[in-house]
């Protein structure tokens, strides 16, 4: 189909472009796309890849990585990561703490060289809405420990706003907490926060490879820089928020273990395959 085939031209590009004979550890992400990934990392050869340790970002992960026959890792076996820069201010700082900071960030203390993943929507400034396959909190702790982190996506997640297209911000949360995150969340200008269910795979709610439920909450489409050099607030008057001032909030819910926005703005990288196929988004 048009679209697996876009999915396929991105991950090789996005390999090609981004992974390196010379790298060690590789965040390895969830979902159908990432698969691409690793099918073109094992076109590499096995004396490329013996040598490396590949970091799963949930079950599905892991298994997919055990069966292309790689070398699996794991994100607590990985060397402790430097010191975060103590010239950072105390926001910055926090941002970096909180998994907050931008993803574009060349950072020296991460410990990965790089991540590769999927997104469910990207926007224009290259924030990611994650989490469609409930293995956002792993695949944040990965992202934000590594060097970079490519985003592999076809042409339909690529969006103006995050949830034009996709609905609803998953967030991954301590099942005791779900009626009190339900109840800020809409406070917060969510009008239906929803519990994942798990339908015909599962009776009752998904659990997620971390023991947690995931809470599914529609919100308006959620600014971007521009709009807010535009004057607009996003300070969640009307319900309008802008992405890093409504992660910031989500995230400091009690019970909260992590939030589906990854946050681009220094770029996370996006081998976005439109119809032409295999374009790079710097
Ligand atoms: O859950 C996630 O964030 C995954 O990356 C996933 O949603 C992307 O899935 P896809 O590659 O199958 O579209």
């Amino acid at each position: 189909s048009p679209i697996e085939a876009s999915k396929r031209r991105a991950a090789y590009k996005a390999v090609e472009d981004h992974f390196d004979t010379s790298y060690k550890y590789i965040g390895i992400g969830s979902g159908s796309t990432v698969v691409y990934v690793v099918e073109a990392i094992v076109a590499k050869g096995r004396e490329v890849t013996s040598k490396m340790a590949f970091i799963p970002t949930g079950d599905q992960s892991k298994q997919l990585i055990i069966e292309a026959g790689l070398p699996l890792g794991s994100i607590d076996a990985l060397p402790p990561v430097e010191e975060i820069p103590t010239k950072m201010g105390a926001e910055d700082a926090l941002d970096v703490a909180t998994g907050q900071q931008d993803l574009g960030l060349k950072g020296k203390r991460q410990s990965l060289d790089v991540a590769f993943d999927g997104a469910d929507e990207i926007d224009e400034d290259l924030n990611c809405i994650k989490g469609g396959g409930a293995c956002l909190f792993q695949e944040k702790l990965v992202a934000t420990s590594a060097k970079k982190f490519i985003c592999v996506a076809d042409y339909r997640k690529l969006q103006p706003r995050l949830l034009t297209s996709w609905q609803t911000i998953p967030i991954e949360i301590a099942p005791l907490a779900a009626p009190t995150i339900k109840r800020i969340l809409i406070t917060l200008g969510s009008p239906d926060p929803k519990i994942r269910q798990g339908g015909s795979a599962k009776a009752g709610p998904v659990v997620t490879d971390n023991g947690m439920w995931i809470m599914d909450a529609p919100f308006r489409p959620l600014l971007i820089s521009a709009d807010i050099k535009d004057g607009v607030k996003g300070d969640g008057e009307g319900g309008v928020w802008e992405v890093h001032q409504l992660g910031r909030r989500l995230k400091r819910i009690v019970g909260v273990l992590e939030v589906g926005l990854f946050y681009g703005r220094n770029g996370i990288q996006v081998a976005n395959a439109g119809e032409e196929g295999g374009g790079q988004k710097p």
